[in-house]
């Protein structure tokens, strides 16, 4: 929004034509959405602690869970509002990808915010039943899906980048809705499951959507699209506005959600973020580096789909508890050795991705 502020203003003075700059006004997202945590946070956890709107802890859980029962939660609300003001003031509204971004994020977060509402100030602990929430995910995410391919204006905006090759790009047709709509969704519940630990899910997505804002601004400058061999798509460029958005907004969310925690996301938070992540992904056209950044979301989303699998088979559990922090936490490891070794997973992963910008 104050992009055209300042291009009104730099009628008058020249010195407004600074915040024409793309990096600037990501780095301000990224300065705005903290400021608003900071400064909103702390208030948010006193009322959300005064309506007792607090996590209920399952017993049947590690033993060490159970002192964070009533940790105030729905943090991931103040984490979207960050979100969505920060976007709206520095990018280019004009912007046909910023808008999909913050509509994406902002729907995943209505359905967890829904189901969080009923667990928490309904009582109701079923919240809303799994298949209900898989309609509602599965409806926006395949919606989202042929929008994108209904209006996609050039080829590449469809096409899979496969990553070290630099000639294979795959055309995928009708099967980029199919893609689109399991990255969104899967994305999304696979955060869902890691955001089981202080801390644990909120700086891999940092580190993730940090990455993807720099695929996001290559992909949306020309010279640096061609020097890199990778696809240009114009609309990719404004997406690193969003993506400092959500950089700023979880390290603002970080400062209070670090071990031990004085407030959790819930689901208003992890449901969002995980499709935050996953359209970015899908936008700037690169899911599979996108799969290999998120190595944890997908082992955590993996372990449970493993000890399902084996219980039903056969009876018998390959961990001692899915998803796989719960099991480090059972075998001994105090929680905060979980949360940074996992942290230090994402970075090793972030950076490989990174690294299939340059190695192509
Ligand atoms: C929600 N919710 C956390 C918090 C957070 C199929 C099965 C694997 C599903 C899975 C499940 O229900 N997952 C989705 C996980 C909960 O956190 C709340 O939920 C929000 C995210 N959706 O924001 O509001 C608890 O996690 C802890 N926590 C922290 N710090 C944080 O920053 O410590 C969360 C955020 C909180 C708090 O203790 O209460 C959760 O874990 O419940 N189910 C499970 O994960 C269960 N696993 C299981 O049953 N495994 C089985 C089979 C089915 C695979 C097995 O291994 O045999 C475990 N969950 C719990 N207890 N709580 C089982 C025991």
């Amino acid at each position: 929004m104050l992009v055209y502020l300042a291009e009104y203003l730099s009628q008058y003075h020249s010195g407004f034509n600074v915040f024409q700059y793309l990096t600037l006004r990501a780095i301000f997202g990224v300065l705005t959405a903290l400021l608003i945590s900071f400064v909103v946070g702390p208030e948010m956890i006193r009322r959300l602690g005064h309506y007792q709107i607090g996590q209920p802890v399952r017993n049947d859980g590690p033993e060490s869970h159970l002192v964070k029962a009533g940790t105030p939660t729905m943090g991931g609300a103040l984490i979207l509002v960050a979100i969505a003001i920060a976007t709206l003031l520095w990018a280019d509204l004009s912007n046909r990808y910023v808008w999909v971004a913050l509509l994406v994020t902002l729907l995943f977060g209505s359905i967890g915010w829904v189901d969080d509402y009923r667990k928490l100030v309904l009582k109701n602990s079923e919240g809303l039943p799994a298949r209900v929430k898989m309609f509602w995910q599965s409806l926006i995410g395949l919606g989202i899906a042929l929008f994108l391919y209904l209006t996609a204006v050039t080829p590449a905006e469809t096409t899979l980048i496969v990553p070290f090759f630099k000639e294979v790009a795959i055309n995928l047709g009708w099967l980029y809705v199919v893609l689109t709509y399991f990255v969104i969704v899967g994305s999304s519940n696979a955060v869902n499951l890691t955001d089981g630990l202080d801390g644990l899910a909120i700086l891999p997505t940092v580190l993730i959507a940090g990455a993807l804002g720099i695929f996001a601004y290559a992909t949306g400058n020309v010279k640096f699209a061609v020097y890199l061999g990778i696809p240009y798509i114009r609309d990719a460029s404004e997406v690193v506005v969003f993506c400092g958005a959500l950089v700023g907004a979880g390290l603002g969310f970080l400062w209070f959600n670090a071990y031990p925690a004085m407030v959790f996301m819930g689901d208003v938070g992890a449901l969002a973020l995980g499709a935050a992540l996953g359209i970015v992904a899908v936008l700037v056209r690169q899911e599979l580096v996108f799969l290999v950044m998120s190595g944890v979301f997908v082992m955590e989303t993996v372990s449970v789909i493993l000890q399902v699998a084996s219980y039903k088979l056969t009876g018998r559990r390959i961990f001692r508890m899915a998803p796989l922090h719960h099991h480090f936490e059972l075998k001994g490891w105090p929680e905060p050795r979980v949360i940074v070794r996992f942290w230090i997973i994402t970075v090793i992963l972030v950076l490989v991705g990174l690294a299939t910008l340059k190695i192509r």
